[in-house]
């Protein structure tokens, strides 16, 4: 019941998806040359673009979303707009990557998590403990390897224009837990994609795969004792008022990434395509600036708020109970968590 009027906004989105754009822009000034000097008609279209994001208008993300779409304008002279739709507006995370593959939303910044079900070299960053710090996760997300596995979304008909930042995430639960073993039998939710259902397995609890919106009110009602997420996350999604105890083991750092669809980017003349691309990577820094102020922010008011809160100083037996994760996936991902290895430096 509840879901229908979601229901009807998917259907609307997709049919104004349809017909986006497409009127042709006055400026005569607004013709940019192409890299082999001529001038392209598709140059002189008016593009109106929707982005998904189903974090709050505040939230980290949805500003570099925002910084993103203001450069996209600025450098196209405001022929190109980019709409951002944030709190989920336009539909759950997985329905949103099925409409970008479909061409019917056009940009969406999701969460790794996700995606590695449509693309698996992605799903390496749900191994547990592979980086050490913010510090070697975008060391690694810098390098050439790292934006190899961006470039490895076409294969899923979208594109990776740039990663955000995410931090790190840890468990969260309604009763307390003090240590690893504490965390057997917890029903925890995840994001949907099997390396996070053999990682509570391996941790002793029962994985729950649902939407992100769907946990606050499955907190609330016992449905799980627990989830897992990033500071701001388990802040603003107000998870902190219903599971009150957190465990600080940062199992996995899971980077955002903004994509388009490919139906719509090979549409795109190259200088169009140029101003996007750079667009979204000069947005990376303010993202990251917002980021590092919420992750503060979130901790001042978890504390503030009472949660209890359980710093983790050794990681050992977290990493022992999950080795049969890393062992089982290792041969599909060995090049790359070679490179992960190398980028600590
Ligand atoms: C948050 C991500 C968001 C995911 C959510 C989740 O920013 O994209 O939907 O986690 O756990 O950190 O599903």
């Amino acid at each position: 019941m509840k879901k229908s009027p979601k229901r009807l906004s998917f259907m609307l989105t997709a049919i104004l998806g349809a017909s986006l754009v497409l009127s042709a822009c006055g400026g005569a000034g607004d013709k940019e040359k192409t890299s082999d000097g001529t001038k392209s008609d598709s140059d002189e279209k008016a593009w109106s673009f929707r982005l998904a994001d189903n974090h709050p208008d505040n939230y980290p993300t949805v500003l570099g979303d925002k910084k993103f779409a203001e450069l996209v304008e600025q450098k196209s002279n405001g022929r190109i707009k980019i709409n951002v739709f944030p709190n989920g507006q336009l539909g759950d995370e997985k329905s949103i990557i099925e409409q970008v593959q479909l061409g019917a939303v056009e940009f969406a910044r999701v969460s790794t998590g996700p995606l590695a079900e449509f693309s698996k070299p992605l799903g390496v960053f749900s191994l547990p403990y592979i980086f050490d710090s913010s510090e070697h996760e975008w060391n690694f997300l810098n390098s050439d390897k790292g934006k190899e596995l961006l470039k490895s979304l076409e294969g899923a008909k979208m594109l990776g224009l740039a990663y955000y930042d995410s931090g790190a995430r840890h468990f969260y639960t309604t009763k307390p837990v003090k240590n690893v073993e504490d965390l057997k039998g917890h029903k925890i939710r995840v994001q949907q994609s099997q390396i996070n259902m053999d990682l509570i397995a391996a941790l002793g609890g029962n994985a729950t795969p649902m939407p992100y919106g769907e946990v606050f009110s499955s907190l609330q009602t016992g449905v799980i004792d627990g989830a897992e997420n990033n500071l701001p996350s388990y802040v603003s999604a107000n998870h902190y008022q219903v599971a009150k105890n957190i465990i600080l083991d940062g199992h996995q750092r899971l980077p955002e990434v903004v994509v388009v669809s490919k139906a719509i980017w090979d549409k795109l003349s190259d200088a169009d395509k140029k101003i996007i691309q750079e667009a979204a990577e000069e947005s990376v820094a303010y993202q990251r600036e917002e980021w590092a102020k919420m992750e503060k922010d979130s901790e001042a008011k978890i504390k503030e708020a009472g949660v209890n809160i359980v710093e983790v100083d050794d990681l050992t037996p977290w990493q022992d109970k999950v080795k049969s994760v890393i062992d089982k996936y290792y041969s599909d991902y060995a090049d790359v968590l070679d490179a992960i290895d190398k980028a600590r430096k």
